[in-house]
């Protein structure tokens, strides 16, 4: 294993063509939010005991929040719930623009916590799922940890197992028809990478790079010396080989990206319960039932919010 990690790394270093320098081509900070999001008040298509709103109830009752240098998105934390009516009040986000190869760095403070939430930044097409794909950059539930970064695809898109990533993949196909739409995941090393102890350590950085032959998933903790160059500076030009090797690294050599993906909206969702958080509610360390919880303890959600200081749109110009 030794020998082959030497051989990339001398190939890596002998193609200095390859080298992926990206310009910022879109910032989104405090207010930014509302001129480059729109506010989806649909329902839940997993089924959560939430109730998406729109910007002017959310603004109203401070779900969102925007001040200078940060985001605010969260769920209702005072109301008790008629659990005859609809869910708990929260925000589902989707970008205005849509990326194909692009890097997308997100600079979080702090994410959703507590038993029953189900946070998530992903970026799909909704309007061709699968067919388009899906790839979930942060998504978990019931402050299970790690992170896992996942693809989600229409039938012939697979990983191999081994690659050259610190993650640990969980299953190879993408094919959202194969074991209940799993999905071709991959948990991160570092235990970090969700609730609590992200929350803890003050958050850290996400970031997604998407090219035509591959996509790759970093993260970095508050704080660690290993935060590459240009991503805490928010510099204008970054280059993505002086990174290191990634959380998840999703080759494109049994899966044709290009194909697979159309291009994407960002998308922040956080809902309760529903099709996952409420199906792993008690195995997940849960105690009692998720909609309960929901409906009668608004309490249990004061830190179920997202503090984001940016997210920050590179593209090869
Ligand atoms: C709205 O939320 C922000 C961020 O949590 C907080 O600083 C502010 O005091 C809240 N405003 C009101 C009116 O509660
Ligand atoms: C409620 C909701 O919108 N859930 C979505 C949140 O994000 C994940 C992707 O990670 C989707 O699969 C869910 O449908």
């Amino acid at each position: 294993m030794k020998a082959a990690v030497a051989l990339s790394a001398l190939v890596t270093a002998a193609t200095p063509a390859l080298a992926a320098t990206y310009l910022m081509s879109e910032s989104f900070i405090g207010e930014g939010f509302y001129d480059n999001f729109d506010f989806q008040a649909i329902a839940d298509p997993t089924h959560g005991r939430v109730n998406y709103v729109d910007q002017a109830t959310a603004v109203a009752q401070n779900l969102t929040y925007a001040s200078s240098d940060s985001f605010i998105l969260r769920m209702d934390s005072t109301t008790v719930l008629d659990p005859a009516g609809p869910g708990r009040n929260s925000v589902r986000l989707r970008s205005k623009n849509t990326y194909t190869k692009h890097v997308a760095v997100i600079n979080l403070r702090h994410m959703p916590q507590g038993c029953g939430t189900w946070p998530a930044i992903w970026e799909t097409l909704e309007a061709t799922w699968p067919a388009g794909g899906e790839v979930d950059i942060l998504e978990g539930v019931n402050d299970v940890i790690p992170n896992a970064a996942t693809l989600h695809t229409s039938p012939g898109c697979t990983m191999p197992m081994v690659r050259e990533q610190l993650g640990a993949a969980t299953q190879p196909d993408c094919d959202t028809a194969v074991n209940g739409n799993a999905g071709c995941g991959v948990k991160f090393s570092d235990q970090t990478s969700f609730g609590p102890a992200l929350n803890a350590q003050g958050g850290g950085w996400y970031a997604l790079e998407r090219t035509d032959s591959f996509m790759k998933v970093w993260y970095w903790p508050r704080g660690s010396p290993n935060v590459p160059v240009g991503i805490a500076d928010r510099n204008a030009d970054i280059n993505t080989d002086n990174w290191g090797t990634p959380q998840a690294f999703f080759p494109g050599d049994t899966c044709n990206i290009a194909e697979y993906f159309d291009a994407h909206n960002i998308i922040i969702n956080l809902t309760l319960c529903g099709d996952w958080a409420g199906a792993t509610f008690n195995t997940n360390g849960c105690a009692g039932s998720c909609v309960d919880l929901a409906n009668n303890n608004p309490g249990a959600f004061t830190e179920a919010y997202f503090d984001i200081a940016n997210i920050d749109v590179y593209t090869v110009q």
